[in-house]
């Protein structure tokens, strides 16, 4: 069973996987810890990562990046619509209305879901730690961030099984950062004494999060999170680009932004500009040769210049820091310490706001790259019957208070009422009591549509099946078990009714009562929502009561129907076939290649004594001919040709090679001989 925990960054993912030393993050084929969340698709095969980063400049509208964001979301979806004038491959609406991406794939244009673009990454990902492991991947722990709501979070769950990734646990990104802190650490407040409160800052290429945890003795308890959606260093990367575009409209009278090439260069070079300028406050040099028209560009910056290019940037950060003491009920002398990790919190004025904030040091213990992942893998461990770790009690929040709505069309009426606030524990179930003569229906949505980024307050319809009137004509007492569960996703997970034996039962008026059961959720409890519809009714018999159990009709947002993700699995492994031939078939041209120009210099040196003047110069000029081929129709021909030519061309080789080997072995084994008499 495989320990690994994923980062799955905007921008850069990590994997740190669990071996017998400990946890470790993995380094990639390019001897690279990180993985960039890029996929290019060509007209043959795929590159994913490092391979398809380099592809972002020259396959312009078939390279594939920044798409965490369209995870759950409509088309439609402004975030979506704002998205896509950032990005310079198309968008495209998909048949159930959600985002996906159009590319160039195999010589034809082709749509793909988030899921599968998605899914793409962690099968590459998958692919790493199964390199690194040395033995198949499926289990997992995958971080999202703490304000992804129910919608997204399936739209990632359902992109790892996309990738044949079986994922334990939604980790939120900062909890994460939390538990990797947390492990380790032998000096925690025993579990009768006040825990030792950290604040969590994590920001990325894309969002800001912040999150307090009170830790105690193999305990941690998230007790609020809060967090900018929209800011991360892309945000700085963007008001360096717009500058630099400004400057060189009138500079050198162009305009970068008509030209995607270029303006891609640019991010890219802004990227790099805003990382030196965090080690280095002087004026720096900003230089792209052939950057548009022919023209060489030049300009520079200074971290002053920068500062305040980016100061409405920087005024963003404090806000969540405030919220999250305010929902914590916190005051800053009772916070310990303040750790942060993410690339963005590298720039001296983010970690300015921060300090000036807490009016205290902040730590950077924490390796600000890895410890998402490593936390992810640490969880993993927790969760993995087959690894050791020491025991450690993780609770989670609700990022956005869940109201459930019921209605009915009979007389027995409609209400609402608020089953999860802001920063309520989570993993978490709570039974909730109806009476009810008819089947009804629950509508669970987000409370306040103003605190969730995202457009559309709906998480789900729930219909509680079966429910008749008592044999005395009251209404039946039906409990219903709602959760969220340990990836943060809501859901109706149970409902039973309670049948009277005896007639005289008490009457209960009260349309609800809300029972909550608090405990975290065991490890059989991870399996997605949709495992209990459905499921076969059971009746269990209590004193004179008789619980029956009510199959639930679910109907969520946003969710991708198990057709369409069999299809979407279907096609992951028909694109990693088509790889992995395209591999076979260029690695069988390399060989006849290489055979190629091994031969000829063996030619020319170590066989030249074992081949007659007439063979050599028929050798040469077939070995010409085959270069030539290479080069001209060879270049592009199924596997088989290649392995056909190379075994014509071994044909020629291998008698003049067994005659140089013979004759090199003869010494020896005459040397041998002789030691032995
Ligand atoms: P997200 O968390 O939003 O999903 P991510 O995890 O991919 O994104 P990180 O890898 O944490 O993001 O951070 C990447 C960002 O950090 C980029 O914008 C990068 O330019 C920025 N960054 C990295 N190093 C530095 C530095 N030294 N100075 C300034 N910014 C930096
Ligand atoms: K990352
Ligand atoms: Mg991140």
């Amino acid at each position: 069973m495989s320990v690994v925990g994923i980062d799955l960054g905007f921008l850069n993912c990590y994997i740190a996987v669990a071996r017998s030393g400990g946890i470790e993050t993995i380094a990639n084929e390019y001897s690279d810890r990180c993985t960039p969340a890029c996929i290019s698709l060509g007209s043959r095969t795929r590159a994913i990562g490092n391979a398809a980063k380099s592809q972002i400049v020259t396959n312009v509208r078939n390279t594939i990046h920044g798409f965490k964001k369209l995870h759950g979301r409509s088309f439609d979806d402004p975030i979506v619509q704002t998205e896509r004038i950032r990005l310079p491959y198309e968008l495209q609406k998909m048949p159930n209305g959600s985002a996906g991406v159009k590319v160039r794939y195999l010589e034809e244009e082709r749509p793909f879901a988030i899921e599968q673009v998605t899914g793409m990454l962690l099968a590459k990902l998958k692919e790493t730690s199964e390199n690194a492991l040395k033995k198949p991947v499926a289990d997992c722990v995958i971080s999202i961030p703490s304000f992804f709501t129910d919608a997204e979070r399936r739209s990632v769950m359902a992109a790892a099984q996309v990738a044949g990734l079986n994922c334990l646990r939604l980790m939120n990104e900062t909890t994460a950062v939390a538990l990797a802190y947390g492990i380790y650490k032998q000096d925690l407040p025993p579990l009768d004494e006040k825990p030792r409160n950290v604040v969590f800052i994590d920001m990325g290429h894309s969002a800001y999060q912040v999150s307090v945890c009170a830790f105690n003795k193999g305990k941690l308890k998230v007790l609020a999170t809060t967090f900018d959606p929209y800011l991360g260093g892309r945000n700085f990367d963007e008001a360096l680009v717009d500058y630099f575009c400004e400057e060189f409209k009138t500079k050198y009278k162009i305009n970068v932004k008509e030209n995607s090439r270029a303006l891609l260069r640019l991010y890219q070079e802004c990227e790099k500009l805003k990382k030196l300028m965090s080690a280095n406050a002087s004026d720096l040099p900003l230089n792209i040769e052939c950057f548009m028209n022919d023209l060489d560009v030049s300009s520079k910056m200074n971290r002053a210049q920068f500062e305040q290019l980016c100061a409405s940037l920087f005024t963003r950060v404090e806000p969540p820091l405030k919220a999250v003491m305010e929902q914590a009920n916190l005051q800053r002398e009772d916070i310990s310490s303040i750790e942060i990790v993410g690339g963005a919190t590298r720039i001296p004025a983010v970690k300015e706001q921060i300090t000036k904030f807490f009016l205290k040091d902040i730590s950077t213990t924490l390796n600000a790259d890895e410890a998402v992942a490593r936390g992810c893998a640490l969880q993993c461990a927790i969760l993995s019957p087959a690894f050791k770790v020491r025991e450690f009690s993780i609770t989670d929040v609700v990022p956005y208070s869940i109201t459930l709505r019921w209605k009915t069309t009979f007389e027995d009426g409609a209400g609402e009422c608020e089953v999860f606030c802001k920063n309520h524990p989570a993993p978490f179930s709570k039974v909730i009591t109806f009476h009810k003569k008819e089947p009804f229906e629950l509508e669970a949505f987000y409370t306040n549509l103003h605190e969730v980024p995202y457009p559309d307050p709906r998480i789900g319809n729930f219909t509680i099946q079966n429910v008749f009137p008592q044999s005395d004509g009251d209404s039946s007492k039906v409990k219903v078990k709602v959760r969220v569960n340990i990836h943060g996703i809501f859901s109706v997970a149970s409902a039973s009714v309670i049948e009277k034996q005896n007639v005289e039962g008490d009457h209960n008026d009260a349309p609800m009562e809300t029972e909550s059961s608090f405990k975290n959720e065991s490890k059989d409890d991870v399996s997605a929502p949709s495992d209990k519809q459905d499921r076969l009714n059971q009746t269990t018999k209590k004193g004179n009561a008789k619980s029956i159990d009510l199959p639930i009709q679910s109907s969520l947002c946003r969710q991708l129907g198990q057709d369409l993700l069999n299809s979407y699995i279907e096609n992951e492994g028909k694109m990693i076939m088509q790889d992995k031939l395209e591999k076979e078939r260029n690695d069988a041209k390399n060989a006849v290649e290489e055979y190629v120009y091994d031969f000829r210099d063996k030619l020319g040196t170590v066989y030249e004594k074992f081949i007659t003047q007439e063979d050599l110069s028929k050798l040469t000029a077939i070995l010409e001919d085959t270069e030539n081929w290479l080069y001209e129709e060879g270049e592009d021909q199924p596997k088989q040709i290649y392995v056909d030519k190379l075994q014509e061309l071994k044909k020629y080789g291998q008698p003049i090679q067994m005659r140089y080997m013979e004759h090199e072995e003869r010494p020896k084994a005459l040397n041998d001989l002789g030691k032995k008499i």
